[in-house]
């Protein structure tokens, strides 16, 4: 029998995978986090998507983290900062050898807890595609782009893969799944910081060429520090290329400031301060603009972490 896929975490992309998923018949069940939630579920008659302007409803099966089936594979999409919990509130129901499924943006929330659960395999993806949610379980389908799936020990492709090609979820299955996150992680710690200091769309940063050209010098000596001189190459001409490409955007974290909602600084910007102390690499630019984005988030009432 086909094995389930729990999702933990079914907002924007959590939904957009679960919809896919549910309705070519992949059984799943999304985990809700509270009683009040699974009621608001309930009467909502289940998760709503807009795909090319069409609305579907789909009436994919739920649950709370303390339902007492057993889990062998579980995709979490939360926010790279609830990701730990989440997982910690399901975590009796794993079984050995159970898969995990990460699809947070930036790096650090996979590792801890690919080390906080050694029995389970953890698999990290890197999602270019784009999602939000209009109210309550509707999502929007907002934007094409590409899933990249792999683990840093290599391992062979998994077979549930034939899943995400029967539901038509893009992915690349690649063995180098660090080089794509550290990618975007320094792709976001160039645009996204000074998109919300500068309160501007990412296509004005082009008014501020040493400031992101200081900032890809010191990414790439991250990079290169940490063994990830894949992801330094062109680094500068990829962040510009980016920038035009998404001029009129907003970036991720500009919009979440603006909505007044918590930030992933601490797997972004913040690991790459991390990441670069451990190293012992002065980046004073990078942690220049810690300290200024911190500030600003702590003025707005935002947590800086
Ligand atoms: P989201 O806020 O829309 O969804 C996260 C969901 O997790 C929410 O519904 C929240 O209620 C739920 N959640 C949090 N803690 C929970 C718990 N303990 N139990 C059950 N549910 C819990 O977030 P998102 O936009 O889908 O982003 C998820 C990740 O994907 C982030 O790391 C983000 O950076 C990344 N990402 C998002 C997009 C996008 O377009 N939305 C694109 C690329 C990458
Ligand atoms: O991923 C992004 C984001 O807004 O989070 C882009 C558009 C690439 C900017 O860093």
């Amino acid at each position: 029998m086909a094995q389930i896929w729990h999702v933990l975490g079914a907002g924007s992309l959590g939904g957009l995978w679960s919809a896919r998923l549910f309705r070519v018949g992949v059984p799943l069940r999304i985990i809700l986090r509270n009683p009040a939630r699974l009621a608001d579920y309930q009467a909502a008659g289940g998760l709503g998507l807009i795909e090319n302007g069409q609305p579907y409803v789909y009436p994919v099966p739920a649950e709370l983290p303390e339902a007492t089936t057993l889990i062998e594979r579980l995709l979490v999409a939360c926010k790279a900062y609830d990701a730990e919990a989440a997982i910690a509130e399901v975590a009796p129901r794993l079984v050995k050898g159970s898969e995990i499924l990460l699809l947070q943006n930036g790096l650090g929330s996979q590792q801890a807890i690919a080390a906080r659960w050694p029995d389970s395999r953890c698999v990290f993806i890197s999602s270019t595609e784009g999602a939000y949610r209009q109210d309550g379980f509707q999502i929007v389908h907002a934007g094409q782009g590409q899933n990249w799936l792999g683990e840093p020990a290599h391992r062979s492709p998994p077979s549930w893969l034939a899943d995400l090609d029967a539901a038509g979820i893009p992915y690349t299955w690649t063995d180098g799944i660090m080089v794509k996150l550290w990618r975007k992680l320094a792709i976001n710690c160039a645009i996204n910081p000074l998109s919300v200091l500068h309160d501007c769309r990412n296509g004005d940063l082009l008014a501020h060429p040493e400031q992101l050209h200081r900032l890809c010098n010191e990414l790439v000596e991250l990079l290169q520090a940490c063994d990830q001189g894949d992801a330094a190459d062109g680094l500068e001409a990829e962040v510009l290329r980016v920038i035009e490409a998404t001029a009129n955007n907003y970036s991720s974290m500009h919009q979440d400031v603006r909505s007044g909602r918590r930030t992933e600084v601490s797997f972004l910007l913040g690991q790459a301060c991390r990441t670069a102390r451990h190293h012992g690499l002065q980046v004073p630019e990078l942690c220049g603009l810690l300290e200024q984005l911190q500030a600003f988030l702590h003025q707005r009432g935002l947590p800086t972490d």
